[in-house]
């Protein structure tokens, strides 16, 4: 039946959509920089060999964060939901990361 081929409309509209993260030392990649407003699911990647975290900023201010910080090797989901059209800060807060440069850049766009 077609309705089992094609999911509500609403249901769609609500997944998350996922957004890869690499961490190493001493750079932050984002493999899908742009996103539409709505819920998100970081995938973060730690490809290095010292322990990284990641925080979300905006303005300045902090939205979003690992509650732990993740092992070389390791992965960790964040989920969170950005409404706001505009440029977020992805940081690792661990020691001088970020000033060693594991900062990146996540735009929210319509
Ligand atoms: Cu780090």
């Amino acid at each position: 039946m077609l309705a089992d081929a094609a999911p509500p409309v609403a249901h769609l509209a609500r997944a998350a959509t996922s957004v890869g993260i690499g961490e190493r030392e001493f750079a932050l990649a984002v493999y899908r920089p742009r996103v539409h407003p709505g819920a998100l699911k970081l995938n973060v990647q730690n490809l290095g060999e010292d322990v990284h975290d990641l925080v979300v900023l905006h303005g300045g201010k902090r939205v979003a964060g690992l509650t732990e910080v993740v092992k070389p090797g390791g992965t960790a989901a964040l989920r969170l939901t950005l409404r706001k059209i505009g440029t977020y800060q992805l940081v690792c807060t661990i020691a001088d990361h970020e000033a060693r440069g594991m900062h990146a850049t996540l735009r929210v766009v319509r």
